[in-house]
């Protein structure tokens, strides 16, 4: 049974084929199965985010990646959008991931664990005007570096400003991720700084913009690492693809 949409009629890198044959739609279910299942997948959720997640290692230049083992699930975004923030609040730890006020606080692709099989995987942002060019170069190329060429990348999940929608610098990186057919889906951050219903105007906008990219996932997440909002639901995607 399939219980989300998936982004495109096609095979990612990795293999991974999906058609729209698969989805809701076309197989319709039983609204009491339908909420049992996503029931189920939010408990699995809960459960692989309540393991002990540990830093496993922080690496600055594009030939330090370690070798690709295991699945891997990767937060990327504009500097201080809230990518390690995001995390933190995926596994529960307030600062397992380093988060700060000041943008360009991450400085390398840091791996997260809980035993084999699944990396959590915080960026470094792209897009911070303030930061010394050479660096903000450096940062760039790591991260483009790793989306483009990584086998045992499952998903990345690009993070927006719910306050800003996409800008230029993330157009650029998701036509990277269609280029190289990295399944990836775009996930509002800050929710709680909106009112009530805005957030989801954002979202909905911003699924229409993302429309005819071949490798978005057709839904965008609405999320606050601050209230905890849209959390649950990220870390059901997120255990789908754990081993
Ligand atoms: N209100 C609110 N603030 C948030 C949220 N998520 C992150 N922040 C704040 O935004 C700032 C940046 O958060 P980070 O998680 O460090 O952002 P980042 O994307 O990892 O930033 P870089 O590593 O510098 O690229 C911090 O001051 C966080 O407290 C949220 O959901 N709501
Ligand atoms: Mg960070």
């Amino acid at each position: 049974m399939w219980r989300w949409t998936p982004a495109f009629d096609g095979v990612t890198r990795d293999g991974w084929a999906i058609t729209h044959s698969m989805m809701p739609s076309d197989s319709p279910v039983p609204d009491d199965d339908a909420e049992a299942a996503q029931a189920a997948r939010i408990e699995k959720g809960r459960l692989l985010f309540a393991r002990p997640w540990t830093f496993v290692m922080g690496v600055a230049k594009p030939d330090g990646l370690p070798p690709p083992e295991g699945i891997e699930v990767a937060f990327a975004g504009r500097s201080n959008v809230g990518k390690s923030s995001l995390l933190n609040a995926l596994v529960g730890q307030k600062a397992l991931a380093r988060t700060s006020n000041t943008p360009g606080r991450t400085r390398e692709v840091n791996f997260f664990a809980a035993g084999p099989g699944l990396s959590l995987v915080d960026m470094p942002g792209y897009g911070y005007a303030r930061a010394e060019k050479k660096l903000a170069d450096s940062w760039s190329r790591l991260v483009f570096a790793y989306l483009r060429g990584r086998p045992n990348l499952r998903r990345a999940y690009v993070l927006i400003d719910a306050r800003r929608g996409l800008m230029a610098n993330d157009r650029e990186v998701l036509d990277l991720l269609d280029k190289t057919a990295v399944s990836y889906q775009l996930v509002l951050t800050k929710a709680d700084k909106l009112r009530a219903g805005e957030a989801e105007t954002v979202a909905a906008t911003t699924a229409a913009a993302i429309r005819k990219r071949p490798a978005a996932h057709p839904v965008v997440l609405t999320t606050s690492a601050e209230t905890g909002a849209g959390i649950d639901l990220l870390r059901a995607e997120i255990a789908d693809f754990a081993p």
